[in-house]
């Protein structure tokens, strides 16, 4: 495949070029920053720093972090780098518990949001050729105008169909030949079944590529999805705090996505003490954002949990490459004192032949942690006789305690009796929390 990229000069720059971009774009941000926003300059005062203090990206581990409770205590104004009348547009985070997270945009940091989606879809190969169908939810959720306004800016046919109503999606593709899908993987695996329901052979489905994110997702689910879809999935990152889609996005390689590093400065912390940790640690990912103008965050803690490598990629990019996130620090549940990320159940479910349609149940009785997992088993594996199911629901505690170092109990449910996510899946009910 030639490659292609949507601005090859940005994306193949050299290594010490990029660091320089960065470090000249940092001093900038953090005086405009001091200046303008009256809450990170108490952090910065409280820490003993000045502006005059960071000539550069070697400097930035002075700065104080910002933090989610920081952004709830500065709701909604508080981290304003402009004037109100400057932005055009607000989005806001799917958090469900507390204050959510509100991010402002001026016409600027839309346009390099755009650019960083557009990015992604061009290194998914897409072009002004392909029919780019949009089925990220369209609202207060950036997924879907994140890569609407990519899919725009690369000149493809962009299908504006948020989420949901599968059967039209799938109507659409169909009619109007759409060739890159764009949704949460969880929704793409669904369309996938909806599909194969309606007896489409991947080679009848008009797509070619499928650029999925806004939640974890294994390598398992990756090869289903690209099996059922025919077609090659990409990996997208991003947070609402930060843009939106788009902070990462993977090329051809598959091996993580490279950070859009002219916008997004990365680093990887201890989440325990806040020590900055060497290249190839696993860590908590901190984003520092070099030139969004209307919601500026410097060190903001992602709490999400992986590993960045500036190894050589094929595609030429050399921008750094984050691993999958497979969780955040506050998904991780601790039962029984074990730590246990939903991830590495998805992971043996779908080793040991099951869809990853599953729930994981947690709670406490008697002051002990109840563990229970409810697994759709796949038509072909239906059984209704009792000994059949209680052997594979023991067969499957089996390879979830190898991998777990628990037990759970494992409940097989008949196919599709699972709620299917048209965004991103709910996978754990947590009632423990509902007592404490
Ligand atoms: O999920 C933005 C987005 C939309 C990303 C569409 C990709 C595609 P939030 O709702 O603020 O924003 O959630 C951000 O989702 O901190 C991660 O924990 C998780 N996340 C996002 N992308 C991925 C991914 C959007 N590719 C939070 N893999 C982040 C794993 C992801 N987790």
């Amino acid at each position: 495949m030639e490659k292609r990229y949507f601005q090859k000069e940005i994306e193949t720059m050299p290594v010490e070029e990029i660091k320089k971009l960065q470090s000249e774009k940092l001093v900038k941000q953090v005086k405009h920053v001091y200046e303008n926003v009256p809450y990170y300059r108490n952090l910065m005062d409280e820490k003993g720093v000045k502006p005059e203090d960071i000539k550069g990206i070697e400097d930035l581990h002075k700065l104080p972090f910002l933090t989610k409770s920081d952004l709830r205590d500065a709701y909604p104004y508080g981290l304003l780098g402009k004037p109100l009348s400057d932005c055009v547009r607000i989005h806001s985070t799917s958090g469900t518990t507390g204050k959510r997270v509100v991010a402002f945009y001026t016409q600027h940091d839309i346009d390099l949001w755009d650019d960083c989606c557009a990015r992604a879809i061009v290194a998914a190969d897409g072009s002004k050729d392909d029919v780019c169908q949009v089925a990220y939810g369209y609202g207060l959720f950036t997924g879907g105008f994140g890569l609407n306004g990519g899919s725009q800016k690369v000149g493809c046919l962009t299908l504006p169909m948020s989420s949901g109503n599968t059967e039209r999606q799938v109507q659409f593709m169909m009619d109007l030949n759409a060739t890159i899908l764009c949704c949460t993987p969880s929704y793409a695996a669904y369309i996938g079944e909806y599909l194969k329901e309606q007896g489409y052979t991947p080679d009848r489905i008009p797509l070619k590529a499928g650029i999925f994110g806004a939640e974890p997702w294994t390598e398992e689910m990756r090869r289903g999805i690209e099996a059922t879809l025919g077609i090659k999935a990409y990996d997208i990152y991003g947070l609402t705090e930060s843009t939106g889609p788009g902070v990462a996005f993977e090329c051809e390689e598959q091996t993580g996505m490279h950070i859009n590093e002219d916008h997004f400065l990365a680093e990887i912390i201890d989440p325990d003490t806040g020590e900055v940790l060497p290249e190839g640690s696993k860590g908590e990912l901190v984003f520092t954002s070099l030139d969004k103008e209307a919601f500026p965050l410097l060190r903001y803690r992602t709490r999400d949990i992986c590993v960045l490598s500036r190894k050589e990629c094929s595609c030429g990019r050399t921008f750094i490459k984050m691993a999958k996130p497979m969780g955040r620090s506050d998904d991780m549940m601790i039962i029984r004192g074990v730590n246990v990320f939903p991830s590495q159940i998805e992971t043996v479910l779908l080793k040991e032949g099951y869809q990853p349609n599953y729930q994981i149940v947690v709670d406490r009785k008697n002051n002990n942690d109840t563990f229970d997992i409810n697994v759709e088993m796949n038509p072909e594996q239906f059984t209704d006789t009792v000994s059949g199911v209680t052997a594979m629901e023991k067969a499957l505690a089996g390879a979830m305690k190898t991998m777990l170092g628990i037990n759970p109990a494992i409940h097989l449910v008949p196919p599709k009796s699972i709620t299917r996510s048209e965004g991103k899946a709910v996978r754990v009910i947590d009632k423990r929390k509902l007592h404490d």
